[in-house]
């Protein structure tokens, strides 16, 4: 498995040790009752696991003996009813929590997978193999914290992938729904054994033909592999639709007949796919179409959907990602418009609508501030979507842990009634960075981030260093988990150093965001100019958005934005993000802000040099593949950073006029 296809489900031996230890928790794996596709499920999994870990499978047992692996509901074992003294615990995990235990049943010595349904054990049964592979403690209980965890694949029928790094779509849409490839079936255990429990097969750039009858047929084909894992089929629908089917005369959100062909088509979705998840939707933005095109609201539209799916219990998911070509914001500052637009609706949502909005207010850049949305919605629940593919952070090529990204948003206080950010989800969407490659993800280290994704859906407050560890002890093994960790966790400021140090962003090629393009001011749009962002010029450089300039800071909490509006309380990392500053503005280093930018280029090379070479000391620890697989990929980053560095530097001293300062040399 050095191709990297089984994931963190690799299964490796353990050392002897180890391998006692577990094999005395699984003499025999017992699960009562009749099987469901679920327990199926699990049971397939822990063999595999066992087979991996010890050489050699348990056997199926149908009694309770010393040394089994019992997996165990209140309803598949009335042990674990309101008598038992786990009761209360088990009670308190939901319907997708379980509990690892140490414990006595019927007079024998077991260690106990419990939990309140199929779905349970089988998140369960991963825990207990991720714990038995890393040496980790046994006895735990989680639940988890969000109750949607999703991925958004961003897949176009002809799979072609917006965004994406690592081959095709794994849909394959022309051979299904009669050519079902193994990879689906892959795809749910990765997912199940994250927590992952919803998927959008396609992109939000969406088609009409996805809502015909074939492709229903197709998604209900992978709806049904997916089910058993816990995972619900959603669709990007896009607002035109039945206008464009030429089905009905308008797509207004408010005419009946629009409404009745929402109405059925629901219907015909349900009768499919009868756990289907709902809708997302992308309207009124990059051109899609949308209820404002009818003077209608965000509210009216997501409504009209919602009340199509409320029957079946479905959800919508309502894009605030809007940056209207035309919009009164335009020139001003496109950061401000998605609140402009949402806030006003607070209130005003059904109750099965969610809205989702990016981590940060302009677009997934290497680093932003929280999105001024979080906190400011107290009536509506809000998922939080973070790109998991790496459309500004490099590509698959780049090495960028994102468990320290996903950290910074999810850790932050918003300072408002509601709290920190973590407290005013309901869930968690992530990009997907999955693909048709050998190894899913592009490069290995990008599947850490599918996983660090996963993992923080399930619980917003876990700390990306243990996920990384547990990643990377998965995954290459205990020996290398240490270095590898020190790595993963240096590498996203390492890219934002050379990128976009001190706040400034968006800079990046226009159109494919690969590589710098500070320079470039003649797209169509001024919004999409990298100038229009980073503002430099011979007085200064950085966006002004305090009351002097485009005002955005006033969309935050007071408190945030008092601390912002002046350059000396604002942290430095968003330095350039909120203020215009002179070149010479003297920085908490007592170095000027031309100097300081410069020690930040120069640092982001250097790291992506240390990468480098931390990897070549690895070299003893890792598979032969991999390790040669990302030394191609790091020695390309380095090229990478140093591009970055020379052609920022060049550009700003070309607009500055200044020299380099004292001390610091040309690149050769
Ligand atoms: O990040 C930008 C991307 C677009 C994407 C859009 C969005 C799906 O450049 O490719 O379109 O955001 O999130 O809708």
């Amino acid at each position: 498995d050095e191709d990297g296809y089984d994931l963190w489900l690799r299964h490796r031996p353990l050392d002897r040790a180890a391998q006692a230890g577990v094999q005395a928790q699984a003499r025999s794996i017992v699960i009562p009752g009749a099987p469901s596709p679920t327990t199926q499920a699990a049971l397939t999994e822990l063999n595999r696991g066992l087979a991996g870990m010890l050489g050699h499978a348990s056997a199926p047992a149908s009694r309770i003996a010393d040394g089994a692996l019992l997996l165990a509901t209140p309803a598949r074992l009335p042990e674990l009813g309101a008598a038992s003294p786990l009761h209360a615990e088990l009670a308190a995990l939901g319907n997708e929590g379980y509990l690892l235990r140490q414990t006595r049943v019927q007079g024998h010595n077991v260690t106990l997978i419990a939990a309140n349904s199929d779905i349970g054990l089988l998140y369960g049964a991963y825990a207990w193999l991720r714990d038995a592979a890393t040496g980790a403690r046994l006895e735990a209980s989680s639940a988890p914290k969000l109750q949607l965890r999703m991925l958004n694949h961003w897949d176009n029928l002809d799979r072609t992938v917006e965004r994406g790094y690592s081959g095709q779509s794994i849909w394959d849409w022309w051979a299904l729904p009669d050519i079902k490839d193994q990879r689906y079936t892959d795809y749910a255990r990765a997912n199940a054994s994250l927590g992952i429990n919803g998927t959008v097969l396609n992109n939000v750039n969406s088609k009409p033909e996805v809502l015909t009858a074939p492709f229903i047929a197709k998604a209900a084909a992978v709806a049904d592999i997916l089910r058993p894992y816990g995972i619900k089929v959603y669709l990007s629908a896009r607002f035109s639709t039945p206008l464009e089917l030429k089905e009905t005369s308008t797509a207004d959100p408010l005419s009946p007949e629009v409404r009745a062909w929402w109405a059925r088509k629901a219907d015909e979705i349900y009768k499919v796919i009868p756990d289907f998840g709902g809708f997302l939707v992308k309207a009124n933005s990059e051109g899609q179409p949308g209820p404002q095109d009818y003077h209608r609201t965000h509210a009216d539209g997501a409504n009209m959907l919602a009340a199509a799916v409320a029957p079946h219990k479905g959800i919508v998911m309502w894009r605030a990602f809007v940056y209207a070509p035309k919009g009164a914001h335009l020139a001003d500052d496109r950061a401000k418009q998605a609140y402009d637009e949402f806030k006003p609706l607070d209130g005003s949502f059904a109750a099965n609508v969610l809205v989702q909005v990016k981590n940060g207010a302009i677009d997934f850049q290497p680093r932003e501030p929280f999105h001024p949305l979080f906190g400011a919605m107290p009536k509506t629940p809000l998922v939080m979507e973070f790109q998991i593919t790496k459309e500004y952070l490099g590509y698959s090529t780049d090495m960028a842990y994102l468990g320290t990204l996903f950290e910074e948003t999810l850790e932050t206080d918003t300072k408002t009634s509601t709290g920190a950010v973590a407290q005013t989800l309901s869930g968690m969407a992530g990009v997907a960075n999955i693909g048709s490659d050998r190894n899913w993800t592009g490069s290995h280290f990008d599947q850490a981030n599918w996983y660090a994704f996963g993992r923080m859906a399930w619980n917003p407050q876990a700390r990306a260093r243990d996920v990384a560890a547990e990643w990377a002890a998965l995954t290459f093994g205990k020996r290398a988990e240490a270095p590898v960790v020190d790595m993963m966790m240096m590498s996203r400021e390492t890219v934002v150093n050379y990128m976009t140090p001190l706040g400034l962003h968006h800079i990046m090629g226009t159109g494919h965001h690969f590589g710098p393009a500070p320079w470039v001011d003649n797209l169509e749009r001024p919004d999409w100019n990298p100038v229009y962002y980073h503002r430099a010029s011979r007085d200064g450089i950085g966006f002004d958005r305090t009351a002097k300039g485009s005002n955005a800071l006033e969309q935050y909490a007071p408190e945030i934005a008092r601390q912002y509006a002046d350059p000396k309380t604002t942290p430095e990392q968003f330095l350039l993000w909120f203020h215009h500053l002179p070149w010479d503005y003297t920085m908490p280093s007592a170095r000027t802000l031309w100097a300081e930018l410069l020690v930040r280029y120069d640092k982001g090379v250097a790291d992506a040099r240390s990468l480098q070479a931390r990897w070549v000391a690895l070299k003893p620890l890792i598979d032969a593949r991999r390790y040669a697989e990302e030394e191609q990929r790091l020695n390309r980053q380095v090229n990478n950073a140093v591009l970055w560095r020379d052609a920022c530097i060049a550009y700003f001293q070309s607009v500055s006029g200044l020299a380099l300062p004292p001390g610091v040399k040309a690149p050769a």
